[in-house]
């Protein structure tokens, strides 16, 4: 099932220099930073009501955000809607015709499980799923 908006990503050239007018003008919470390797990217989560903004700053020039923030500028890079049983919501996708980045699964920020569907299949907008990670016994 689909459920929520989980987070909106905004491409920022320096998490550093943006993060002030979220958690300083906005007066949001800051959560964490992290390296998403695979993605070429670290990330910020900030916590807005039961919705996360995510700054996404390129770690490599061929990241996809680095080439995202060349040819548009900082911006709203992608919305992530989360989902239970990403695979099945993959498959059910590509069974209605959609072009999906991904055909399987990949890991993403916080061990979740994310696909991303081309934007050209959804009105321009880079559509993320994202399966929370299952949780970690705290023993
Ligand atoms: N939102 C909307 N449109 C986008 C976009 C985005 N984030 N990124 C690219 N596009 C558009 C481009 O403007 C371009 O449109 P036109 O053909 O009309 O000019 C088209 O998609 C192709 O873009 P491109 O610059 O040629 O780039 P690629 O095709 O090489 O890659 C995409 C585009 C979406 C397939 C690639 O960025 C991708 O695979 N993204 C998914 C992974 C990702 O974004 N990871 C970073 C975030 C990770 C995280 O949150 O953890």
């Amino acid at each position: 099932m689909i459920k929520d908006v989980n987070h909106i990503g905004v491409a920022v050239k320096s998490i550093e220099t943006a993060l002030p007018f979220y958690t300083g003008t906005l007066g949001l919470t800051f959560e964490a930073v992290e390296n998403v390797e695979s993605q070429r990217v670290r990330v910020a989560f900030i916590k807005a009501g039961n919705c996360k903004i995510e700054l996404l700053e390129p770690t490599s020039p061929d990241s996809p955000v680095a080439k995202f923030i060349e040819k548009r500028g900082e911006g709203i890079h992608h919305v992530a809607l989360s989902v239970d049983n990403i695979e099945d919501r993959i498959q059910d996708m590509i069974e209605k015709g959609i072009q999906m980045i991904d055909s399987t699964s990949r890991k993403g920020a916080g061990g979740a499980n994310i696909a991303f569907m081309h934007p050209k299949a959804s009105n321009g907008v880079l559509v993320e799923f994202c399966e929370k990670a299952a949780k970690q016994h705290d023993n």
